[in-house]
């Protein structure tokens, strides 16, 4: 169980080709400066990435929030927010709510290795597996993202920020990752693939091509990497409290994701304990620093103040246009597994997806430490408790 869930959650409904997704984020203090812009902007960024499949091109995400922001202002009150979708037109007997659009000879029979077809068939007793693909779609991300942009907004004003990069696609891995994150930023915003490595971009989109021309898909790994945290966001002194463990249970809440690391990750269970633990130093400018970032932002589950830096790999997409092999359902004979529109690869909007997501799980951690009704008097309580740390 998440603690203190009632100081910031969501809920997100919605199908991939329904009338629209909708979320309430409830729990966010008043003051907070936001428009419908704002949320957009992050939209459209997930949206993008080489490799999508003729979706994107359908629709233009926008949204429209009909509660708790009022004048560009949060109220405090729950933010209500849709995202409708345009290919509704298409599909509406279809996922119509009316029994008599019911047209057996529609159903989806043959389920596709890797997606939640056959389980979601089984478990819930269905005999479509629509009824199933229409909810487990990365489509609904799309909500996520609207929630996440209204809690980038509540971070600005403490300087945190939130970005992402692709690092690897299939074999392909970047190598030249610029120190700089604003470098990182603007490379990354200007690459098709959301990759700060031109060369590395260039072998993907080959690697992306070459999937596509055979039928196939791919997965990779991104990586999101959040600024400007205070010292101790998150607790030791319980397993839900962790925020290091929020962070990556949110993570592998995203559609397709199977793994992911913190910092150096796997790679520091092969090293010397003195090859992996971040110094410390005392400078009185900086207070209590790290020279290196190996643990990722974290030690105990709390912030450090340094980084946080989360990696996260995604299996390649699970509908193939070249289909592997199935069961129908329902004469269980062997089949080539159902072929619907797809993307190759989604890895580069998985990462904005991810941020948006990060970005919910760290406006939680700062409810928690700074509560608040208010923007301000979240405010006030933050710069007492950096005044304290800075005078430690
Ligand atoms: C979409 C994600 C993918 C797309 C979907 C839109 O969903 P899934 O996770 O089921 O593969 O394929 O678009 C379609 C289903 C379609 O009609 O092309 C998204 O992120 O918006």
């Amino acid at each position: 169980m998440r603690p203190y869930t009632s100081m910031l959650r969501y809920l997100t409904a919605g199908e991939s080709h329904g009338r629209a997704l909708t979320t309430i984020l409830e729990g966010m203090p008043a003051g907070v400066a936001v428009t419908e812009e704002d949320i957009n902007q992050e939209l459209a960024r997930r949206q993008k990435g080489y490799g999508r499949g003729a979706r994107m091109a359908i629709e233009a995400d926008k949204v429209q929030v009909s509660s708790g922001i009022r004048w560009g202002e949060t109220l405090g009150s729950p933010i209500a927010m849709q995202v409708f979708n345009k290919d509704w037109a298409k599909w509406e007997k279809l996922l119509s709510v009316d029994p008599k659009d019911r047209d057996e000879s529609k159903r989806v029979v043959k389920p596709r290795p890797g997606h939640a077809d056959l389980v979601g068939l089984l478990k819930y007793d269905r005999q479509d597996a629509q009824d199933i693909l229409e909810r487990a779609s990365a489509r609904e991300t799309a909500a996520r993202v609207a929630v996440g942009a209204v809690c980038r907004k509540l971070l600005e004003p403490f300087g945190i920020q939130i970005f992402s990069f692709v690092r690897e696609i299939g074999t392909v891995k970047a190598k030249n990752i610029p120190k700089d994150p604003a470098e990182i930023i603007s490379r990354t915003e200007a690459s098709e693939v959301r990759c700060p490595d031109p060369e590395a971009e260039k072998m993907m989109i080959e690697l992306i091509d070459k999937a596509r021309a055979a039928g196939d898909s791919l997965g990779g790994v991104f990586s999101v990497v959040i600024t400007g945290c205070p010292v101790g966001l998150g607790s030791h002194v319980h397993w839900d409290r962790k925020l290091e463990a929020r962070l990556c249970w949110a993570m592998m809440s995203i559609q397709a994701m199977k793994g992911v690391e913190i910092g150096m990750g796997f790679e520091a269970s092969r090293r010397f304990g003195s090859e992996v633990h971040d110094e410390i130093f005392y400078s009185k400018e900086k207070g209590f620093y790290r020279g290196t970032n190996n643990a990722g932002g974290f030690e105990g589950g709390m912030t450090t103040g340094e980084p946080i830096i989360i990696s996260v790999a995604k299996k390649p997409i699970s509908t193939l246009m070249k289909p592997l092999r199935s069961v129908n359902i329902e004469t269980k004979e062997p089949f080539k597994a159902e072929v619907i529109r797809s993307d190759v690869v989604a890895v580069p909007a998985a990462g904005v997806a991810a941020e948006a997501i990060a970005a919910f799980e760290i406006a939680l951690a700062m409810r928690e430490k700074f509560a608040g009704d208010s923007l301000r008097e979240m405010k006030d309580n933050y710069d007492r408790y950096v005044a304290y740390v800075k005078a430690r």
